[in-house]
């Protein structure tokens, strides 16, 4: 039975300081500009145009909080590595991304979106680097995943593991999706749920 969500669009800020002050948990999207995060939203809310779906990479450079079921924020954060040229590791992120991710108290927990159809990128890995270093709790989903097939789409993934692998003890959870198909969407709202109540 498909899990029903209440969605609402609550505000887009430009820094941190706007973003909404009640203690409602954020759990955030983040990843490469046109990985498919605001698809995700969108499939995950059933509701099509709540989040801006967008043809050109690196539109959105606003932090979108959705109210879910009057209780907790969905968050869709710009995306990055679109025409920015990488320096350090860190300057990689702009600073609304940085500032978010490492600064705000809401944040609960971040998934990182990856296309499942590449082999692991240089940034998605500095970032999750980014994310160990400061501890920040995340998951990976692999998005697009229609445009594979099953066996492709476990290689995609066993790779990510072993790339992974190499420089965690522990591998962070993972969970796939379709936005076209609305694969996944059952799962990725019951590790939300969990993620909210065992806390
Ligand atoms: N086939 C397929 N296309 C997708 C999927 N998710 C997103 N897209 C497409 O990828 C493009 C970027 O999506 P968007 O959600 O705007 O990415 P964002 O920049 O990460 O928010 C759009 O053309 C979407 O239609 C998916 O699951 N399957
Ligand atoms: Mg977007």
């Amino acid at each position: 039975m498909a899990i029903t969500v209440k969605a609402k669009f609550k505000c887009s800020s430009e820094r941190i300081s706007q973003v909404p002050k009640d203690d409602f948990k954020d759990i955030a999207f983040i990843g490469r500009s046109n990985v498919g995060k605001s698809s995700l939203v969108n499939m995950l809310t059933g509701i099509k145009g709540l989040a801006k779906v967008s043809g050109t990479p690196g539109k959105t450079k606003l932090i979108n909080h959705f109210t879910i079921n009057d209780s907790w924020y969905l968050v869709d954060l710009p995306g990055y590595g679109y025409a920015r040229v990488s320096k350090s590791a860190r300057g990689e992120f702009s600073k609304i991304i940085t500032d978010y991710v490492l600064k705000c108290e809401k944040l609960h927990f971040l998934f990182v979106l990856v296309d499942s159809r590449l082999e692991p990128q240089k940034i998605d890995l500095n970032f999750i680097e980014l994310l160990g270093q400061n501890g920040i709790p995340f998951g990976i989903i692999f998005t697009k995943a229609d445009k594979l097939s099953h066996a492709q789409l476990n290689r995609s993934i066993t790779t990510y593991k072993r790339t992974l692998s190499e420089q965690w003890e522990e591998l962070p959870p993972m969970l796939v999706s379709s936005s076209e198909k609305g694969t996944g969407r059952e799962e990725i709202l019951t590790f939300i749920d969990s993620l909210l109540t065992n806390y």
